[in-house]
């Protein structure tokens, strides 16, 4: 590190936001930019400036808090080293394999993928199954407009993901413990549901490589670790997938881990959560079943046995 001098560009002389953002859609000659519609700071990047249904107006963390807590197992075991050790990640080019019960499967550049999304802010809560919890702006676009570009054949009932495997530049790679790549999944009904997406920034800055650059899921209704980062691949199958902490743990991390304040950890009570960067003296928030989201999803589990399907 070096002081900053008197007379160095900032970065916003050397990066307009609206590049910084959307430097992918940028190159890739998207018309997405909606650049007549900004309505404020908050959308100088340029993204679609209207506010979305299913933000929540609780107060978001501030990018710090959300840059500098993480899990990110690819770069250690501490809440502190994916902003410590993520830089070195190098997310461009970037690619994502689509394949399986798809009409058109194939290897598609990153760029390909977002040049006729439109990205949208997506106010969301976050909930880790350790319970501590945030609230993030996500940017970024659903995940059922990806899977309806592809086409998902009728056979299809659920979706895998896969995190990059590049163990020279993730050094948690190279240690025991998880069996590398991590690996997630969702059932197609929950992949499609409008909640689900796919992100590719926070704030108004292109994702940063601590939070998953250069895209990641994110599903607010279930514990954190279903939001799996760096997506490389993503395939439609017929069975339920294999996932990382189910592995793992199985009595601990179900394969539909749904926020349920009813259903403990084996270890800890699920109950309630402590909000991130509350302060020392704010006492723990109740937890809300499917984390606030019960509108949207809860008819996706109807019949089912929440504490059985945990
Ligand atoms: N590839 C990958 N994805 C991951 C993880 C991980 O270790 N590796 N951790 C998960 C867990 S446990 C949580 S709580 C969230 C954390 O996201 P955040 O660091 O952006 O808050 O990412 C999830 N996605
Ligand atoms: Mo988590």
């Amino acid at each position: 590190m070096r002081k900053p001098q008197a007379g160095d560009p900032s970065r916003a002389d050397v990066t307009p936001k609206a590049d910084f953002l959307n430097r992918r859609q940028i190159m890739a000659g998207a018309g997405a930019l909606a650049m007549g519609a900004m309505a404020g700071p908050a959308f100088a990047a340029g993204i679609d400036a209207k506010p979305s249904k299913y933000s929540t107006d609780a107060k978001p963390n501030t990018l710090k808090e959300i840059t500098s807590y993480n899990n990110f197992y690819e770069f250690g075991w501490d809440k502190s080293d994916p902003a410590k050790y993520a830089d070195q990640l190098v997310t461009d080019p970037w690619s994502i394999e689509i394949g399986g019960m798809v009409d058109k499967p194939g290897t598609y550049p990153l760029d390909d993928i977002l040049k006729p999304v439109t990205l949208e802010q997506r106010i969301y809560r976050f909930r880790c199954v350790e319970a501590w919890s945030m609230v993030v702006p996500w940017i970024g676009f659903e995940l059922a407009d990806l899977l309806n570009r592809v086409g998902v054949q009728p056979s299809a009932k659920y979706v895998a993901f896969q995190t990059l495997y590049r163990p020279e530049q993730m050094p948690g790679q190279r240690q025991p413990g998880i069996d590398w790549p991590y690996v997630e999944g969702l059932r197609i009904d929950e992949a499609m549901n409008p909640l689900t997406i796919l992100a590719t920034g926070l704030y108004d800055e292109e994702l940063p490589n601590q939070s998953g650059a250069p895209i990641r899921l994110v599903v607010p209704w279930k514990y954190g670790f279903k939001s799996i980062k760096s997506i490389v691949k993503i395939s439609l199958t017929d069975k339920q997938p294999p996932t990382t902490w189910n592995q793992l743990q199985p009595r601990e991390y179900g394969f539909y881990a749904n926020v349920n304040p009813t259903v403990d950890h084996p270890r800890w009570s699920q109950a309630t959560e402590r909000r991130v960067g509350a302060g020392l003296f704010a006492g723990r928030e109740p937890t809300l079943m499917f984390n606030g989201y019960g509108d949207e999803v809860a008819s996706l589990y109807k019949g089912m046995d929440l504490a059985k399907f945990y």
